[in-house]
């Protein structure tokens, strides 16, 4: 039975074919040069891998990568190695997360400054190898890497997904297959929104009804659910070790109906509304002018602040109709301070920009026009902005009239209007220097399950992940579609399903 996995008519592994996976890597590279001579590193059966002292994380994962699929044994050693990561000089313009990958018929080097410019080149590497690569069982290979040099690093220093885990719960395990997932294509944060009117997401010990009564349901009227505090700090550290910080959202005054509902005493009127499993939004507010609101949400934040090893908490602020404009304010001027006493920069949907945040603070564009005063202005007083205008990078917009899951108030997104924008040139009055990075949410009225995040996000997040690494001159539809569509192997081989965009010049 040994030889089952193995399938019988493996691809021939031409030189184009090898060839051109060097010039297909999402997102494109700063500088590829293919060897002018042709050429590969074959890996072996007896390869090991090299990893600096401080690179043994980032060995051990590619090995992880690597065992299933070639069925090796792929030491990670810190003598010799067929594969190395080398921490050390590098061009400084490579920056932190920057790296230099050199492949020859010797071996493939990988040279960086930090285990994340390691993990940046590690994600690289694998798109170097055969698609079969990615599989879980043992394939047949020939392992090869076209022989050439890659020097990489990032045009913008955030690079995010957004998971909405509060209108439908997503287990920690599905979580951790997203975490995989966006790792993929060098995105560096998840934005987790863990609480919203449908429901409380995170345990917080001083308040533990927020969990368990306002976490047990979800749109639709399902079980719900939230991650102990355990389970947070495993998520937080699985993300960790693939270079991604969690950034933990949580949504005031308004989307508060879960807490609402968990505590009496935290609305106006001490009566505790039921628990919310519709759609609408708008119509929650925390009570502004009682102090226990405010006792409240310093427990709370104190507990995330205290799981998050990252600088930004989110403090949400969106669509926060229930709330005056003056009580907004009053609000978000006690609770700023809070969160930066706790050591912690403020993050924020842009409406949070009425509050006049400190400059420190990063408002999170998500509206449809590429105008916006108030983000102006704040780029004027130094704040640096998180671009995720819903009609460009929202992934649970539709792709077409024809979607069978997510939502179009912000219209269709195909993948050619989720790539074709400039998040430096976008809005008017911010600047490339004002760009902090790019960021695609996934909002989950509509998504209950990991084959509904992989279809809204498949291939729509590798389009955002380039608009946030490469450098605005490798820009291009032509090219962009045409290496887009040489990563459905692979999303197979990882049991991605992905919408079968006819943008996209899928192989057969
Ligand atoms: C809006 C709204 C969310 C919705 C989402 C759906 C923001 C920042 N607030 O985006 O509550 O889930 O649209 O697309």
């Amino acid at each position: 039975m040994l030889g089952a996995a193995v399938p019988s008519s493996a691809a021939p592994d031409r030189n184009d074919v090898k060839e051109s996976r060097m010039t297909q890597v999402i997102p494109a590279p700063v500088s590829v040069e293919p060897d002018r001579h042709g050429g590969a590193f074959r890996l072996e059966s007896d390869a090991a891998i090299h990893a600096d002292h401080g690179a043994r994380g980032v060995g051990e994962y590619l090995a992880h990568v690597l065992r299933p699929s070639t069925g090796y044994r792929l030491p990670v050693t810190d003598r010799k190695g067929d594969i190395s990561l080398e921490l050390g000089k590098v061009g400084s313009r490579l920056g932190d997360e920057g790296y230099e990958l050199m492949a020859s018929g010797r071996g493939v080097e990988i040279k960086a400054r930090t285990a994340r410019g390691l993990f940046a080149g590690v994600q690289t590497l694998r798109q170097l190898l055969p698609a079969q690569v990615e599989s879980r069982s043992v394939q047949r290979g020939p392992w090869t890497v076209p022989a050439g040099k890659i020097v990489d690093y990032p045009r913008f220093a955030h690079r995010g997904a957004m998971l909405d885990v509060a209108r439908h719960f997503f287990s920690p395990d599905e979580v951790k297959r997203y975490i995989d997932q966006i790792a993929l294509y060098k995105i560096n944060t998840l934005h987790l929104h863990l609480a919203d009117d449908q429901g409380w997401r995170i345990e917080i010990k001083s308040w533990p009804r927020l969990a368990t009564y306002g976490g047990s349901t979800e749109v639709g009227g399902g079980p719900g659910g939230y991650y102990t505090q355990d389970q947070y700090r495993d998520i937080v550290r699985y993300a960790a070790e693939r270079q991604i910080t969690i950034i933990p959202e949580i949504d005031m005054p308004g989307h508060t109906n879960a807490a609402l509902a968990s505590y009496a005493e935290l609305n106006c009127d001490g009566v505790a509304p039921p628990l919310y499993t519709g759609i609408e939004v708008g119509f929650s507010s925390l009570c502004i002018d009682k102090e226990i609101t405010y006792r409240f949400l310093g427990d709370v934040l104190r507990e995330l602040a205290a799981l998050t090893p990252g600088e930004y908490l989110h403090l949400g602020g969106d669509e926060a109709h229930a709330t005056t404009e003056p009580d907004y304010v009053k609000f978000f001027q006690r609770v700023l301070p809070m969160a930066e006493a706790l050591g912690k920069k403020v993050s924020g949907w842009h409406d949070l920009l009425k509050a006049t945040p400190s400059v420190s603070a990063v408002p999170q564009y998500w509206g449809t026009t590429p105008q916006n005063d108030l983000v102006a202005e704040a780029v004027a007083r130094g704040n640096k902005v998180v671009m995720s205008p819903a009609n460009k990078a929202y992934m649970d917009m539709k792709y077409d009239e024809n979607t069978p899951l997510g939502l179009s108030w912000a219209g269709f997104i195909e993948v050619d209007v989720a790539y074709g924008w400039d998040p430096g040139n976008y809005l008017q009055g911010v600047p490339e220097s004002a760009v902090l990075g790019v960021q695609a949410p996934l909002w989950s009225e509509t998504l209950e399950n990991s084959d509904h995040i992989e279809f809204m996000a498949f291939p729509r997040l590798p389009a955002y992940a380039e608009l946030g690494w490469s450098p605005w001159s490798t820009h291009d539809w032509e090219s962009f579609r045409t290496r887009l569509a040489a990563q459905a192997p692979r999303w197979t081989e990882l049991g991605i399903d992905f919408y079968r965009s006819p943008q996209i010049p899928w192989p057969e």
